[in-house]
């Protein structure tokens, strides 16, 4: 008998010498990176933010939707677009990120969407607070965990589900958690959750639940996929592992120069010039960026433009740099207020998630 498994493959990891497969070159053309030169921008726009959707884009009419929310509540409510649009507006300029962002430089790989260091943006999400919303429905005293279930359907490693993730109660009651229907000032577009998601500052990507059209409070620890199988932290296929939540601190160089068509190498011409980039972390905001231009070896301090645009958004930073000709590898790395910062050896799990490994931007400077 044909079965699911017959569709759908358990995770792996690569072998050591196996190339990107057909397969994971399919999901890096339907999630796309920021283009790097885009870290320009304080706020990303929309068609240059990274996207990443498990399975398809649902067909969702925003005259119709509604978002349900049940479970154990005193009162449970079902909102349309309109009733949604009428509670109070706040929005949150705040940096996304995939918890696989440079998943395929891990050795070994993991085998899943491949990316390199890309899969990040910094959008400003207009939305309502959820938090007031699940005081009105009352939350019932023994509440665990709130589940968000999404309009889109999928099956992955032989499970067929809705997509859902839940946050713990006291993380979903966070004021900064939003239910979000406008990105950058216009309606969300179908590929970022059209019409309603949640977004849930500081959190890696998989938190923010796109086509969001439930939100139940449950008295029990939510099992389902992506929080007990996907999204956690293992060694090997046994261990039970830890769940992925916040985003690590990562900078990024905006490639300066130009680049090489193929290996994307950047040429520059020597002299004076300013390197820039961005930096954020999900759990305390980004007090210091170093820079290096020998691919690790030394380090030297980067400068900080102030913070602005709010707790959870990146942040620049600018280095002077006057390079000879010859060969270079550059590369940044954050270090947040709570200690935290980004290894040069790569950590490694089987998901390949939450690596914030230093990128290494090869340069070429000509001679004069
Ligand atoms: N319903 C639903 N929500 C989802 C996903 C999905 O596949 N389905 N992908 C998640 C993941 S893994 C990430 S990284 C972010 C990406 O958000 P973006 O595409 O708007 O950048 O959405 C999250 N929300
Ligand atoms: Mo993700």
């Amino acid at each position: 008998m044909t079965t699911m498994d017959d569709v759908s493959r358990p995770s792996r990891v690569a072998g050591a010498d196996e190339a990107i497969s057909a397969e994971e070159l399919q999901l890096a053309a339907r999630n796309h990176g920021i283009p790097l030169e885009a870290l320009r921008y304080d706020v990303t726009p929309a068609g240059l933010h990274y996207l990443l959707i498990h399975y398809d884009i649902p067909e969702l009419d925003p005259a119709t939707h509604t978002l349900t929310v049940d479970g154990a509540v005193d009162r449970p409510l079902e909102l349309d677009l309109a009733a949604l649009r009428e509670r109070p507006r706040v929005s949150h300029r705040v940096t996304l990120e995939c918890a696989g962002n440079g998943r395929a430089l891990l050795h070994p790989r993991p085998v899943s969407q491949p990316w390199l260091v890309e899969a990040v943006g910094n959008a400003e999400w207009t939305g309502t607070p959820l938090a007031p919303l699940l005081r009105e429905a009352g939350l019932s005293p023994d509440a665990v965990d709130v589940v968000f279930t999404g309009a889109d359907h999928g099956v992955e490693r032989g499970v067929e589900q809705d997509y859902q993730r839940a946050l713990p109660v006291a993380d979903a009651l966070r004021e900064e958690v939003l239910l979000a229907y406008e990105m950058n000032g216009a309606p969300l577009l179908p590929q970022h959750g059209a019409p309603l998601r949640l977004i849930v500052p500081g959190w890696y990507g998989m938190a923010h639940v796109k086509w969001l059209r439930g939100v139940t409070v449950t008295t029990e620890p939510f099992d389902g996929y992506q929080n007990a199988v996907a999204y956690r932290l293992r060694r090997d296929a046994d261990d039970p592992g830890v769940p992925v939540t916040r985003i690590e601190p990562r900078a990024l160089v905006r490639p300066p120069g130009f680049p090489d068509f193929m290996s994307r190498t950047r040429v520059l011409r020597p002299g004076a010039c300013v390197l820039d980039g961005r930096a954020w972390s999900g759990h305390a905001p980004v007090d210091a960026v170093e820079v290096t231009v020998d691919g690790g070896s030394s380090w030297a301090p980067a400068d900080l433009d102030p913070p602005s645009g709010g707790e959870w958004t990146w942040r620049r930073w600018r280095y002077a740099w006057t390079p000879e000709p010859g060969r270079y590898v550059l590369g940044a790395r954050a270090t947040d207020a709570s200690g935290r910062s980004q290894p040069v050896e790569q950590p490694w799990n089987r998901g390949g998630f939450a690596n914030n490994l230093v990128q290494r931007v090869e340069v070429v400077v000509l001679p004069a």
